[in-house]
């Protein structure tokens, strides 16, 4: 793709115009040179935005979590893009936000963008792919960008290393909470959530965790 064509895809980004702006994640997501051109075009050192990457096994809550926040951000006023490595659980968007996120295909003005990362195909890893995803969102003016990953593996790790804060979500009863301690994960999270509390163990996880 000539030069030309990146700076126009960047500017579309900048307007939020969301034709351009899926182009650009797919671009981003994808890696390679494009990638690289893109990133260059639309890096701006005077930005702001923060990224959170929400971590944990899978079914712990995360995508409940992350639904939630997103209600009270948007009652906030913020835009927030969401990145979901694990698309497994989609996000119901909750009562409120549901017919917003219905609306996504008409501007940004719904306030929340919601991209799922494709499972396999990226130069240079997830890690990589999903930072640059994350880098498109924020330089199209969503803040913050939220990394929801499933924390069971490297490269999933990786993924929320990245983040500006990291919330680690753990649930009672899994079984998964030792491998995640194993997996190095628990160094990552500044907030620790347990969640399900309504389920029994939380006593025992508390005490793991502690
Ligand atoms: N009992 C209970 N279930 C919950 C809680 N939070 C989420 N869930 C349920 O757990 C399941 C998995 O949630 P989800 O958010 O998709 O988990 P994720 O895979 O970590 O994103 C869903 O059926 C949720 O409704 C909670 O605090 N208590
Ligand atoms: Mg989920």
């Amino acid at each position: 793709m000539p030069v030309q064509s990146i700076e126009n895809i960047a500017d579309l980004v900048r307007r939020c115009d969301q034709r351009g702006l899926a182009r650009a994640l797919t671009i981003a997501e994808n890696g390679g040179a494009q990638a690289a051109a893109l990133l260059h075009s639309l890096f701006d050192p005077g930005r702001g935005g923060r990224t959170v990457g929400v971590t944990g096994p899978p079914g712990a809550g995360k995508s409940t979590l992350v639904d939630r926040l997103l209600l009270r951000w948007r009652k906030a006023g913020r835009r927030i893009g969401v990145v979901a490595v694990d698309p497994s659980s989609p996000f119901s968007g909750g009562a409120l936000l549901g017919d917003r996120l219905r609306m996504q295909d008409h501007a940004c003005d719904p306030g929340v963008f919601i991209r799922s990362m494709g499972s396999r195909g990226h130069v240079g890893g997830l890690a990589d792919a999903t930072a640059q995803v994350a880098e498109v969102m924020a330089a199209a003016g969503f803040d913050p960008v939220v990394l929801e990953t499933v924390g069971v593996g490297q490269g999933e790790v990786e993924v929320a290393a990245l983040a500006d804060v990291t919330v680690l979500v753990l649930v009672p009863g899994l079984g998964d909470e030792v491998q995640a301690m194993k997996a190095g994960i628990m160094e990552i999270g500044d907030l620790i959530v347990l969640n399900k509390a309504d389920n029994p163990g939380m006593d025992q996880l508390e005490s793991a965790v502690r």
